[in-house]
């Protein structure tokens, strides 16, 4: 009981304000940019919430203590024995958006508080509300404007937004930040990671003006079971929630008009005769109005299903092979986060190169171009929640933070054709308090949307001294897709490991190795046994492709990785020097032999699973 209470007090303290429900499809929304140069301070010591005679120690968990009044508040000085001992407009500036890691030497590691600030002007007219929204910053975001506090995030990789009407002034408003990318036991990740742990506002920012009452969300998928129909529903927010919404696609000469109910809720259907399906080979997009009052938006949507049936992964009803690559989001060349558009079509460009037509977008929600590119260039993407390794299930506040990412992410994508898989972990060891905490997981995202399939990399029998190979974890009977990381030929034995070992897989389910990889040096030759050599890497794909072709219910995997990554855990001199080497590219963009061994499968895979488009 009185844990109970514990949790309901500690769930109360993190809920206090935090951002308002996401506004989707900001990003076609008319919008003011806020991208640029702030100004910053960086604030190791958390001065930023210390008034000077506080000498009390900052309690970093919760670290919503002071919050509300910071220290920092963008003052100037007015009289003489006034005093304050940091100044925003003498203070250097950084770029919005990027990680901080990346634009200056001493910050390559760091890892705490920065602050921020930006200023602004901006009229708003009477009856409309002015939104303020992040694409994302790393990890715990606190905005204040004009010295007053609008609210807080938790989670470094998912979009928000608060609506800053009632702070707004017309001119040199004041924006301040903090952006605290700390490690902590109960964030999601936790501790420890394979992957830098780039700080600060690392997406886009933009102001959003919308009418009083404006349409807040929408989902227009095809009906799994029964494609000749658009499941719809629309949500709108503010003052006059019951209106008539228009829904249009002008291509096809549909207009449907609903009227909502008094919480601003309507759901419908319409026809998809019409429609020509979205398919990898063509991914043909629509342009859809949404229209209510005075608010309209458009979005560029594609109609597909994807079910399984056995051992098959179906789009639209036919049989697909996954021939994917895994990613992290960065850009090896800027040694940064990638966050753009044209870093976007970049990384794909490689992977189209691989002749890919899935990416497992690893291991936490990618900026919304990744999925509004892959939607145009036909690639079928699984996105992912950071549940990684070593999670605490039994804290409450990590959980909400778990479900708060995963919400974000399901409602940002799910109109999204690319997206077929919602990962909700990867490789999480398995204890008791575990398996609740996953299947409560994927009941956030199905509620949200069941059109797509629920998956976690999950781990093998790694520790049994056997060459059966199983997957003895609970949370397989709740996947669609049954994926494993595996490591055979790299963390486990020599490449010829792969011969020796047979998979033991259930019969009905499609089976996707989430990973599987070995590191090479670009440019590193020796013989096939010597680690860290273009040879060993190349060789350790051709067994993996033997021992894979040889699982009957395989229909895809995603090795690990496409690109070699930065990380601090690889330390190697010369050969790591603090990146991930299992990149089939290396970090200037060179393909390593590898790549050509996994290309070549995946021509003969396209072949195998070819299929016709059917409108
Ligand atoms: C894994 C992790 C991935 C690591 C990779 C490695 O299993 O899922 O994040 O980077 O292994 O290289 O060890």
């Amino acid at each position: 009981m009185l844990k109970k209470l514990i949790a309901v007090v500690l769930l109360a303290m993190f809920q206090d304000g935090i951002s308002q429900p996401l506004l989707h499809n900001a990003y076609n929304r008319a919008s003011v940019s806020l991208n640029g140069n702030w100004k910053y301070v960086i604030d190791p010591y958390e001065t930023g919430y210390r008034n000077h005679r506080n000498w009390q120690p900052f309690d970093q968990t919760p670290s919503t203590r002071n919050s509300a009044k910071p220290y920092y508040k963008d003052k100037k000085i007015v009289n003489r024995w006034d005093r304050v001992e940091y100044d925003f407009d003498l203070a250097d500036e950084i770029r919005v958006p990027s990680d901080w890691n990346s634009q200056d030497d001493k910050l390559l590691y760091y890892e705490g508080s920065i602050w921020y600030r930006t200023k602004f002007d901006y009229d708003l007219a009477d009856g409309k509300r002015l939104f303020l929204y992040f694409g994302a910053a790393n990890y715990q975001t606190d905005v204040y404007l004009n010295g007053e506090k609008v609210g807080l995030h938790r989670g470094g990789f998912d979009p928000f937004n608060f609506d800053i009407s009632d702070k707004l002034r017309s001119t040199d408003n004041s924006l301040m930040v903090r952006v605290d990318n700390r490690r902590q036991k109960d964030r999601v990740p936790t501790r420890s990671t394979d992957w830098w742990n780039y700080g600060g506002i690392t997406r886009q920012v933009k102001l959003i003006e919308l009418p009083e009452t404006y349409i807040q969300d929408y989902y227009l998928q095809l009906d799994k079971n029964n494609p000749s129909i658009i499941q719809g529903r629309i949500q709108l927010a503010g003052n006059e929630k019951s209106q008539p919404v228009t829904i249009r696609i002008p291509e096809v000469g549909i207009s449907k008009t609903v009227e909502t109910n008094e919480n601003g809720y309507a759901d419908f259907t319409i026809s998809a005769k019409k429609i020509k399906k979205w398919y990898p080979k063509r991914p043909k997009l629509y342009d859809v109005i949404l229209q209510c009052g005075t608010d309209e938006t458009i979005d560029r949507i594609g109609f597909r299903t994807i079910t399984t049936q056995g051992a098959d992964i179906l789009i639209n009803g036919q049989s697909i092979f996954l021939r994917g690559i895994s990613l992290h989001e960065e850009n090896p060349i800027k040694r940064g986060r990638a966050n753009s558009e044209e870093e976007a079509r970049m990384l794909f460009g490689w992977a189209k190169e691989l002749n890919c037509n899935f990416l497992r977008l690893a291991h936490y929600p990618h900026n919304e171009n990744m999925p509004r590119v892959a939607d145009e260039l036909g690639l079928l993407l699984w996105e992912e929640i950071p549940v990684y390794w070593g999670i605490d299930y039994e804290d409450p506040v990590a959980f909400a933070q778990a479900e708060s990412q995963l919400t974000n992410l399901v409602h940002r994508d799910k109109n999204r054709a690319s997206v077929i898989v919602w990962s909700v972990a990867n490789e999480t060891p398995v204890v008791d308090s575990r398996l609740g905490f996953l299947q409560n997981l994927k009941k956030i995202a199905t509620d949200i949307d069941d059109s797509r399939f629920i998956s976690a990399a999950l781990e093998r029998n790694e520790k049994e001294a056997t060459d059966i190979i199983r997957v003895p974890d609970p949370f397989a009977a709740d996947v669609d897709m049954l994926s494993v990381n595996e490591y055979i030929g790299w963390y486990s034995g020599l490449p010829e490991r792969c011969g020796e070992v047979s998979w033991n897989l259930p019969a009905d389910k499609p089976f996707f190795i989430s990973e599987f990889g070995g590191g090479a040096l670009y440019n590193y030759h020796g013989d096939s046994l010597t680690r860290w050599t273009e040879e060993y890497q190349e060789y350790l794909y051709i067994e993996q492709i033997k021992m894979l072709k040889k699982i009957p219910t395989l229909r895809g995997m995603t090795p690990w990785i496409l690109v070699d990554f930065k990380s601090p855990r690889r330390n190697i001199p010369i050969i790591q020097d603090g990146w991930n080497r299992k990149g089939l590219i290396s970090d200037g963009g060179f393909k390593k032999k590898a790549f050509h061994v996994l290309k070549a499968y995946y021509d003969e895979m396209e072949k195998k699973y070819d299929y016709s488009i059917k409108d």
